[in-house]
């Protein structure tokens, strides 16, 4: 990391899937943005990821203009989160893709250790009131994803009559076509590839959770941080999990982050700061009860990336993606939050004070709406790039209040500062 000037801005980053990602690394370079999430999406969950294979993902990305700052995400095998299988050989390999990408000068990594699914929405191109499309939760159509699509055993025990009822109806609006299209919008959006899952799979995949309830598959987590902290320490690397998307129990599956609790509990799991959090306004924001604010204040010190997005909620339990800068979360107060936590670092004197976010999702809007190139849920350009400008005008304007409160006569650009 390099060295920091006090007052330093949060560091611009963006996410690439890689050379098959319709948004190309030269659009990317022109959002002004430079740190990039990226990762090896064609290697399999689970395999070792070569040296060779990190060089030549860097040496393209750094041939643009852009640095490789951050991973996301080294994935976590299945096996895993569910404990069964062959652990050692993917431990082993887990850390020896951390040696490599130290040995590359990489040094966060983000991963998840959510079951079955990564994250799940119910509609991918939900009509803003303005034309544009977001992305959309309604735990009536999720109802009747479980009850009618998946027939999950047990699965009406946790709906009332009503949202029974509900779900019903809506399903019944469907056509074959618009079933098939809905079951693919809620079972196939994982990150950077595309598995062609069918209900089976997933099926399958629930299957193999029967018996692991929360303190089963935080006892996986704290296997895996066990086998896998160490090395990250020995050489460097911050490991960030990512939060419960969204940070409520689905499917009957157990969640293990989605409150500060929860972010505490995993903490507690290996204490050490390699074992920090990727900071998701938008997971956590969809849960009423979660202060972001005073989450940052309090785990501030073990947040290594950040997601910055905004969700609306609404009293009947759906939510959508609203602006950035607009919904339930403070954006704000957030983004004033991880500004201070950049500043307590450096008062600290720690390395590594700054703090990479990046836009998280956006809109479909504009040019994008009319594309023919398949745009990944979640990341189109523009509106990624809206969120972007709206987020970096947040800081340049947060930065500048403090630094007037400061230095009342202060005019000029806030990089010049002097320092304290
Ligand atoms: C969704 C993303 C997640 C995230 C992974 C991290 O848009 O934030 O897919 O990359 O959960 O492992």
């Amino acid at each position: 990391m390099p060295e920091q000037s006090p007052h330093t801005l949060l560091e611009e980053g963006f996410r690439w899937f890689g050379p098959d990602d319709p948004v190309p690394l030269s659009h990317i370079r022109q959002t002004g943005a430079s740190a990039l999430f990226n990762s090896l999406h064609e290697i399999p969950y689970g395999e070792t990821w070569p040296l060779e294979a990190i060089r030549q993902r860097q040496a393209a990305i750094e041939a643009a203009g852009l640095s490789w700052r951050i991973v996301e995400s080294l994935p976590v095998h299945e096996d895993l989160k569910t404990g069964r299988g062959n652990l050692r050989t993917l431990l082993g390999n887990y850390r020896r893709s951390l040696r490599n990408l130290a040995e590359a000068g990489i040094r966060t990594v983000v991963y998840n250790f959510m079951p079955v699914l990564d994250w799940v929405r119910t509609d991918m191109s939900w009509p803003l009131p303005g034309g544009a499309r977001s992305l959309h939760f309604d735990p009536i159509r999720f109802a009747a994803f479980e009850l009618h699509a998946l027939k999950r055993p047990g699965a009406e025990d946790t709906y009332s009559p009503e949202q029974i009822e509900a779900a019903d109806r809506w399903w019944r609006t469907l056509d074959t076509k618009g079933q098939e299209r809905f079951i693919q919008t809620v079972i196939d959006v994982f990150p950077g590839v595309k598995w062609g899952l069918t209900l089976n799979h997933i099926r399958q995949m629930l299957d193999r959770y029967q018996g692991i309830h929360t303190a089963e598959l935080r006892a996986n987590l704290e296997r895996f941080l066990s086998a896998v902290i160490p090395v990250a320490e020995e050489v460097g690397i911050r490991m960030a999990i990512h939060p419960d998307d969204p940070p409520f129990p689905i499917l009957g599956l157990p969640r293990i982050l989605s409150t500060a609790a929860d972010i505490e509990a995993v903490f507690a799991l290996a204490d050490h700061p390699a074992n920090g959090l990727c900071f998701c306004s938008g997971s956590f924001s969809a849960r009423p009860d979660n202060d972001l604010v005073a989450m940052i204040e309090r785990f501030g010190s073990r947040i290594h990336a950040a997601h910055l997005r905004n969700t609306q909620r609404k009293d009947d339990g759906t939510f959508y993606e609203g602006g950035h800068l607009d919904g339930s979360a403070d954006m704000a107060g957030i983004v004033r939050a991880l500004l201070n936590e950049q500043d307590r670092r450096q008062a600290e004197g720690r390395r590594d004070c700054q703090i990479t976010f990046r836009p998280d999702h956006g809109h479909v809007m504009m040019d994008d709406l009319d594309k023919s190139v398949v745009i990944t849920p979640g990341y189109p350009s523009i509106g990624r790039m809206r969120g972007l400008a709206e987020i970096r005008g947040l800081m340049h304007g947060l930065r500048h209040t403090q630094t007037l409160r400061k230095y009342p006569s202060f005019t000029t650009e806030i990089h010049a500062l002097p320092r304290e």
